[in-house]
């Protein structure tokens, strides 16, 4: 694997409506990151820029302190704005050849992809790694699509030779059969920020996709 991606094999991507206040938020974070989660995803599509943009530096701020690495949602300026680590590009954003042209090459670039089709374009288009689902039904169907199924995961491996991280529904007693249908690691909203414990169920996922 490439050296910049060192570690990835747990993608935390935050969703602050899961928390009643942005202190418990912040909170859950950091929790996540005392139990070791070395990637987050900053991914607050409906705040307002200016938020997003204060949300990262607090969010920089403590990836740094526990050495992770922070990507941003769609944004590159507000990426390289608080000095980001990356960005996670969906559909509709800049491809990632796009954002290559304006960012260093150190800088780490995601993309969102929901089937082979969408996973050879985005390597193609210069993305690091992918993410790649839903695989499972989500809490919010509608937001993501029917879920793809694990058998994907397959076939994608065998044409895109970047990290391929599972996503959509993943919980502790789904990883393993993400992993056996050969995903390179997983990617979770719910599985870690709904969970009543935080940092055992983070540890535990790190612990499975090892
Ligand atoms: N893309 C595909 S499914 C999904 C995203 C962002 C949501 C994943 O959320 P959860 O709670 O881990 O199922």
């Amino acid at each position: 694997m490439d050296d910049r991606l060192h570690g990835l094999k747990l993608y935390l991507i935050t969703d602050r409506t899961l928390f009643s206040s942005q202190c418990s938020f912040y909170f859950a974070l950091e929790t996540a990151l005392q139990a070791g989660v070395k990637y987050i995803q900053l991914r607050e599509k409906r705040l307002p820029t200016r938020m997003i943009l204060d949300t990262a530096y607090w969010v920089m701020e403590l990836t740094r302190e526990y050495g992770a690495k922070l990507l941003i949602n769609d944004r590159v300026d507000i990426a390289l704005a608080a000095g980001a680590d990356g960005v996670h590009l969906g559909r509709q954003s800049l491809p990632a050849n796009a954002v290559r042209k304006i960012t260093g090459d150190n800088f780490l670039i995601g993309a969102s992809t929901h089937s082979l089709h969408e996973a050879v374009e985005a390597e193609k288009d210069g993305a690091d790694f992918i993410t790649l689902g839903p695989i499972y039904n989500t809490p919010s169907k509608l937001k993501y699509g029917d879920p793809i199924g694990v058998d994907v995961i397959r076939g994608v491996k065998t044409h895109v030779s970047v990290p391929v991280l599972a996503i959509g529904g993943i919980k502790t007693d789904t990883v393993h059969e993400v992993m056996s249908a050969g995903a390179d690691g997983v990617a979770v909203i719910s599985g870690i920020l709904a969970a009543e414990d935080i940092k055992g169920t983070a540890g535990e996922f790190l612990r499975l996709v090892q």
